[in-house]
């Protein structure tokens, strides 16, 4: 598992060079913005069923046959499994936005996920649907400007939707 300066580090070695100037600035941006990432974080962390539960509702509007009798989250146990494998992306994805370093979603979360999703039979392209409408819903609420100080979020409202979207690809 990597974050944004140990990748640095493990790239530079197998180089075998020193860290560069070009490197060292973009680390040092990343520092000098991490409260906005801080921020981010705790937002997305501190509304998490709210995220999942609303994902998951429209979900199951766009795509009924799931809850339908026979679908892959009708019964309350796959209900339940179905809510808990989409808290459980969106964990990995909060982890990742505080690394700055996707390493952690792929290694430990979506490294095996399609296969695991084929053996089950439950259908990639809905999770990832899922997926999708958990990261609007995530980023709608960091870039909720209400109670925060002002400032520009879009290049991190860019890098967390891009783990979103490996979350996504990887089921699809
Ligand atoms: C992945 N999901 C399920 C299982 C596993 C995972 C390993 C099988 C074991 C179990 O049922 O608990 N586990 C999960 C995950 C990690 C992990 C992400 C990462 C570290 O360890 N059903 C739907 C939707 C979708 C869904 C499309 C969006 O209709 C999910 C939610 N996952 C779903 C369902 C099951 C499941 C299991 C329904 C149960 C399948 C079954 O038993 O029939």
């Amino acid at each position: 598992m990597f974050d944004a300066f140990t990748k640095v580090v493990a790239q530079a070695d197998a180089r075998g060079q020193f860290i560069s100037a070009s490197e060292i600035d973009a680390l040092a941006a990343m520092v000098s913005d991490s409260n906005k990432r801080l921020d981010a974080v705790n937002r997305i962390s501190s509304n998490a069923s709210t995220i999942v539960a609303s994902a998951a509702r429209q979900l199951f509007a766009q795509q009924p046959s799931l809850i339908a009798p026979g679908g892959n989250a009708y019964t309350s146990r796959r209900m339940a499994a179905c809510l808990r494998d989409m808290e459980i992306i969106l964990r990995y994805v909060t982890y990742a936005s505080f690394a700055g370093d996707a390493s952690v979603l792929e290694d430990r979360c979506l490294n095996g996920l399609r296969e695991t999703y084929l053996a089950l039979g439950t259908p990639g392209a809905s999770v990832a649907a899922g997926v999708n409408l958990m990261k609007d819903s995530a980023l709608s609420i960091v870039n909720d400007k209400a109670g925060i100080s002002s400032g520009d979020c879009a290049s991190l409202s860019s890098e967390i939707g891009t783990y979103f979207d490996r979350a996504a690809a990887a089921v699809a």
